[in-house]
């Protein structure tokens, strides 16, 4: 008999460690993967997973791990959650596929309203599905340039927007997204991303928002320019929090010039940052915005959505698809959206980034090598130096992450040069199961700065 309790009843929210990581199943898996699996694709943890649950993931030697990670963001309403449980197994037995260019359906209007309803600001919006954060993202620069019949694309340093051949464009760092990859796409420019600590002391962020526009206008020319294409907090390239008032200062500097707002909200969406969209903090309404990870509860799904004039600009037929808005994805995202809204995970989302920063703001005090604490609500991070400079110490944050995996908590790593600890824990985790892995990660700064 196959069990049909979802998993989130069976896993117990507890760390509960019976080998020592990663367990003889997890080992001989590693071995196979070797012999099938191309080595370019790369795991952060050496143990394989059996199931998950709540903020739990249990291996398939029966190690319980705590997940501080969220598959990158994307688990925020927890794994394997009844209501999402139940909306997948049923949509998944009605029907799974029918392409919603040829077959439309109920649920991809849904998400498309559902997006209309909660991304910034009170005007007419338009939405269309894809799959994953690239494909949204190189539909939203096909969209913008459609819409303004403009070319050139600023992007800004150490941002992260995808792997695909446009979307590595338009990332910044070189190793391992790009290296041995190009040509890379044409008509990108990078300008510097407002980063307080490492910019000159003082430095504000209408300050940085000149140095960068300053830049676009001189070697690009405001007029060739179809967007300006940011997220609102960097994730991959180190949950960099631009000094407040630099995103207000590119809005307006857009609108002024009839140049399009895209703010990737790829990682800071769905309530992860204290709000629907991490815009809102700063009071910035982009054109366009581009959705994925958080927005199905760990289905694949990815959402372009705009101002109606632009998204309708295009063509018919001119954007889509054979997977994009698929019913189970669909049904998965109006399922952790309701949870999202019944269990304001928004509120959520915040006391956890005050369990977070307290946690950690200890460290800072304690240890030179942490440099600052940042980020907003459950997307926090620290970031590692050389003690006595801003010298980045990648060594040192991946020692951190490997004493927290052989523990039996998931933190991952960021940032340009790799020295930065991120943490996106799924917004319902337990106030306890928190604690415990936040303790195990403070232990781990405190074994490796010494
Ligand atoms: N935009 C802001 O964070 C994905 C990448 C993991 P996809 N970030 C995780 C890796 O190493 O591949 C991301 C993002 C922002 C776009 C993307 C791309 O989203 O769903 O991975 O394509």
């Amino acid at each position: 008999m196959v069990a049909t309790a979802p998993a989130a009843d069976l896993v117990p929210q507890e760390r509960r460690l019976i080998t020592a990581l990663p367990g003889p199943r997890s080992q001989a898996l590693a071995a196979r993967r070797v012999a099938a699996v191309a080595p370019g694709v790369s795991s952060t943890l050496p143990v394989y997973v059996e199931r998950a649950g709540g903020a739990v993931l249990v291996d398939v030697d029966g190690n319980h791990l705590i997940d501080l990670g969220s598959g990158i963001a994307v688990t925020s309403v927890g794994h394997a959650v009844p209501e999402v449980v139940a909306a997948v197994s049923g949509q998944a037995s009605r029907f799974t596929h029918t392409c919603f260019m040829v077959g439309p359906y109920e649920g991809y209007v849904e998400v498309c309203e559902a997006l209309n309803r909660l991304t910034p600001g009170t005007h007419d919006k338009l939405s269309a599905l894809f799959n994953s954060g690239a494909e949204a993202v190189e539909n939203a620069v096909k969209i913008a340039r459609h819409a303004t019949g403009r070319q050139a694309v600023v992007v800004f340093d150490h941002a992260y927007h995808g792997r695909t051949n446009l979307t590595m464009a338009l990332t910044a760092k070189s190793h391992p997204y790009k290296q041995g990859f190009g040509p890379f796409a044409p008509e990108i420019y990078r300008v510097p991303m407002s980063y307080p600590l490492r910019d000159p002391a003082g430095m504000s962020g209408t300050e940085a928002a000149a140095r960068a526009l300053g830049m676009a206008e001189k070697q690009v020319g405001a007029a060739t320019i179809a967007a300006v294409l940011i997220e609102p907090i960097q994730g991959e390239g180190g949950f960099v929090v631009p000094a407040p008032g630099f995103l207000a200062a590119i809005s307006e500097w857009c609108r002024a010039n009839d140049v399009l707002l895209i703010a990737d909200e790829v990682q800071t969406g769905f309530c992860r940052t204290g709000a629907w969209f991490a815009c809102e903090d700063e009071g910035v309404v982009p054109d366009l915005i581009t959705t994925a990870k958080g927005i199905a509860a760990g289905l694949p799904l990815a959402g372009v959505t705009g101002r109606a004039e632009i998204m309708s600009h295009v063509h018919v037929g001119g954007l889509g698809g054979t997977y994009g808005g698929n019913p189970v994805a669909c049904a998965a995202a109006l399922a952790g959206i309701s949870v999202m809204e019944d269990g304001d995970l928004v509120a959520r989302a915040r006391r956890v980034g005050e369990s977070l920063r307290s946690a950690l703001g200890g460290a800072t005090d304690r240890h030179s090598g942490v440099a600052e604490v940042r980020g907003r609500g459950a997307m926090q991070a620290i970031e590692l130096v050389r003690p006595g400079s801003i010298e980045p110490d990648p060594q040192a944050a991946a020692a951190v992450a490997a004493a927290c995996h052989r523990q039996g908590v998931i933190v991952l790593t960021c940032g340009t040069w790799g020295n930065v600890i991120r943490l996106l824990p799924p917004l319902t985790i337990g106030d306890d199961l928190l604690e415990e892995g936040l303790s195990v990660l403070v232990e781990a700064l405190d074994e490796v700065l010494g």
